[in-house]
């Protein structure tokens, strides 16, 4: 089998490098030229355990090759972008159907075509009308009449957790939405050649929903861990101590308050459902304001800190990544609130952030330094952001003039 895969971040390499690994002959597309020349040296761009060995073997055996124009292939799998349309809530589908308008011309009978990306409900009936009008030649049947398609379509969401995508890739379930029954076949035995999890046959549009359901039901829960987390403080309960006393009823599993929600997926694609049906998804449209105004609520917490103390503060910021033991900080809550934070109290602000030895640009000229967690825990305040295993594994002892503000319930008293 041949294999093109247009899209080479953090889901198509490992997609490509996994196939390649497994015998496939995988021609990998992306537009960025610096990615393309990286994986044709056998080296990598991102950042994921586990990956650079693969890549380094499969380029080295001819069976992964990076360029940035398709070519033709038996099967093809689109890994492009899905990001909002400028500062809307939006979904943009741009690169998905400029990666199928880049696949169109290399189609042959009996291909088989997939998308990954997390897109909004139709996407994939999308790309079949841009094949359709690009190729009359060819036919891809509706839903009921496969028995007439030349290219078989379906839509298969990825579900990997950063950090652990390599073994994610092998042995999660995989749901796979054909645009007919028989494009499901197909694009299944496509994955069949290394996913040991189950291939979990749909049509297009339940794949492409519950992708978006998955994210949107862990971002409903989140908001209702951070909804109680607010309660409480005006209520004088311990959250914590809350939700584990709750968590003992069997059919009671409530989620971790933090300082918000941050990462590409779980802010992000519940949007998806809400633009599609404004008057409906209710619950999940409140779930990510209650979710986006969690940041406002902690910096809050900070300007009580002080008018408390009641004197000129320094404050430190533990932890600026999205979530524990990783050093992606894009989207991140802690990340936006230290730099709010500095901005408001220009001088007195520091942070630690064990995962990174540079602040990202979006702290520049806000004059936040990185320091060690010893220097930060002598600060007036401290606000602990990321429940890190660094942070984890020590128990500090704060003076009677320090004030904590404990985001993760690490070190409640
Ligand atoms: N968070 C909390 N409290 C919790 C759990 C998480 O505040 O109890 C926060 C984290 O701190 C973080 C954010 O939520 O800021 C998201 O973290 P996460 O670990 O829940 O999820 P992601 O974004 O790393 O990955 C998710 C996963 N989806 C689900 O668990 C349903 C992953 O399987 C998906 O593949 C990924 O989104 C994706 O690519 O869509």
């Amino acid at each position: 089998m041949k294999l093109c895969i247009c899209g080479l971040g953090y889901i198509g390499l490992p997609t490509a490098a996994m196939f390649a690994s497994h015998g496939v002959n995988v021609h990998g597309v992306d537009v960025n030229a610096h990615a393309v020349e990286t994986i044709n040296k056998g080296m990598i761009h991102i950042v994921e355990p586990g990956l650079g060995d693969v890549v380094r073997q499969t380029v080295a055996n001819n069976m992964l090759k990076a360029s940035d124009t398709a070519c033709e292939a038996d099967a093809f799998i689109i890994c492009v972008p899905t990001p909002f349309k400028g500062e809307s809530h939006e979904p943009d589908i741009s690169y998905v159907e400029a990666a199928a308008g880049e696949i169109a011309p290399y189609l042959k009978k009996g291909d088989t075509v997939i998308l990954e990306s997390t897109s909004p409900v139709g996407t994939t009936e999308r790309v079949a009308e841009i094949f359709r009008e690009m190729r009359p030649d060819l036919a891809i049947a509706e839903e009921n009449r496969e028995n007439e398609s030349d290219v078989f379509l379906a839509y298969c969401p990825e579900r990997v957790l950063p950090g652990q995508i390599m073994s994610e890739l092998v042995n999660n379930d995989r749901i796979i939405g054909g645009i007919n029954r028989v494009s499901a076949d197909k694009a299944a035995d496509v994955y069949a050649v290394f996913v040991k999890g189950e291939l979990l046959k749909t049509n297009s549009r339940t794949a492409e929903m519950s992708k978006l359901t998955e994210n949107s039901f862990r971002d409903v829960n989140i908001a209702f861990a951070n909804e109680l987390s607010l309660i409480c403080d005006r209520l004088n309960i311990d959250v914590w101590e809350l939700i584990s006393l709750a968590n003992h009823h069997p059919r009671v599993n409530i989620l971790n308050p933090g300082p918000g929600v941050g990462g590409h997926c779980i802010a992000v694609d519940p949007w998806f459902i809400v633009s599609r049906t404004p008057d409906l998804a209710k619950l999940v449209h409140t779930a990510r304001l209650v979710n986006d105004g969690k940041p406002e609520w902690v910096k809050q917490q900070v300007r009580n800190a002080i008018a408390k103390l009641n004197r000129h503060c320094t404050i430190a910021c533990l932890g600026l990544a999205f979530k524990p033991d990783i050093d992606d900080l894009r989207e991140s809550p802690s990340v936006f609130i230290a730099r709010d934070l500095a901005a408001e109290y220009p001088g007195c602000v520091v942070a630690v952030e064990p995962n990174i030895t540079e602040l990202p640009k979006v702290f520049d000229g806000t004059g936040l330094r990185l320091v060690s967690t010893e220097e930060a825990l002598k600060a007036d305040i401290v606000l602990l952001l990321v429940d890190h295993h660094e942070f984890r594994n020590i128990s500090p002892d704060f003076g009677e003039k320090q004030i904590l503000i404990d985001t993760r319930g690490l070190w409640r008293k």
